[in-house]
């Protein structure tokens, strides 16, 4: 009997489904944002670069936290995941000085609520990781967050808990993909809890949509570093002099190419896996 799925909501680039009252599909289209909006242009293959790296993430970090992950699809872009109670509370960890991250800094020398030594740089590299929550605003944006409001959401043990579990999964990615020439600046977790109400690390994971990843042999703080995948379409769309509004320009074939080929490298250094690999069988990623 064939499965039906029901659409729940999209996201940017994803699309969610339901399976059953159990399990979800989280389906990754070829889409990308750029300055907060979709382009018109797709990226061939985003969709299961990210989905085999969410993956990839999953199958390594169940001695951390558990995840949703029950099955990832043979189209590669596809996860199957346990349904959870997601918290009303993103997390996200930030061990360089970038963003919102950044901009906090300068105006208060803090960044939600987390003191930091004067003088540091933009982009420079934080003591010590640091965990600054962010709340879904109704704008559709993210809004940061202090620990005390995080602790007041979903209660004071379970931030503590989700707190830990983000930093001990940030250290394990940050020194995985450093040692492989990436720098994982950032990157927000969405925790939930299943039906047993043990904590379970959800959505997406350590993707370059849901992290700030830098290339590590330019590292160079005292200014915004290069993103790693999506700096040719930034440099194409300031060049056009577009105004950042909807609708975004059409991409080039060169910078389309360019873009693909550097989401391409992200995955087969921080997997250790050939692309087409994956291409001809996703489930090598979690081997
Ligand atoms: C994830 C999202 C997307 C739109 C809800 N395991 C889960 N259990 C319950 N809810 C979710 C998950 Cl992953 C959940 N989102 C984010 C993803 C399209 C929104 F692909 N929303």
């Amino acid at each position: 009997m064939p499965e039906t799925a029901v659409h729940l909501g999209s996201g940017k680039v994803r699309e969610l489904y339901a399976l059953d009252e159990e399990r979800l599909l989280l389906v990754a289209s070829d889409r990308i944002s750029t300055f907060d909006v979709v382009l018109p242009t797709e990226i061939p293959d985003k969709g299961r670069v990210l989905t085999g790296l969410s993956a990839f993430w999953f199958a390594r970090t169940g001695h951390i936290v558990p995840n949703h992950l029950l099955e990832l699809r043979d189209d590669g872009r596809s996860l199957v995941c346990r349904r959870l109670e997601m918290l009303p509370v993103e997390v996200v960890v930030r061990g360089y000085l970038s963003g919102s991250g950044w901009k906090d800094y300068l105006a208060t020398g803090a960044v939600c609520g987390h003191p930091l030594p004067a003088g540091l740089a933009e982009s420079a590299r934080l003591p010590a990781p640091i965990v600054t929550p962010a709340t879904k605003a109704a704008s559709g944006h993210d809004e940061n967050i202090d620990a005390a409001t995080a602790s007041e959401l979903v209660g004071a043990d379970r931030w503590a808990e989700a707190e830990r579990v983000a930093l001990a999964l940030y250290a394990f990615a940050s020194a995985h993909a450093e040692a492989r020439g990436i720098v994982l600046a950032d990157t927000k977790f969405e925790l939930g809890l299943d039906q047993e109400g043990t904590l379970v690390l959800g959505d997406e994971a350590l993707t370059p949509d849901s992290s700030r990843f830098w290339p590590a042999a330019t590292y160079a703080p005292g200014g915004a570093q290069p993103s790693y995948d999506k700096q040719y379409v930034r440099d194409y769309c300031e060049r056009l002099g577009w105004d950042k509004t909807d609708p975004g320009p059409e991409v080039p074939a060169d910078v389309v190419a360019g873009t693909r080929a550097r989401y391409v490298e992200a995955f087969e250094l921080l997997t250790g896996l050939a692309f087409d690999d994956y291409l001809a069988d996703p489930q090598a990623v979690l081997r």
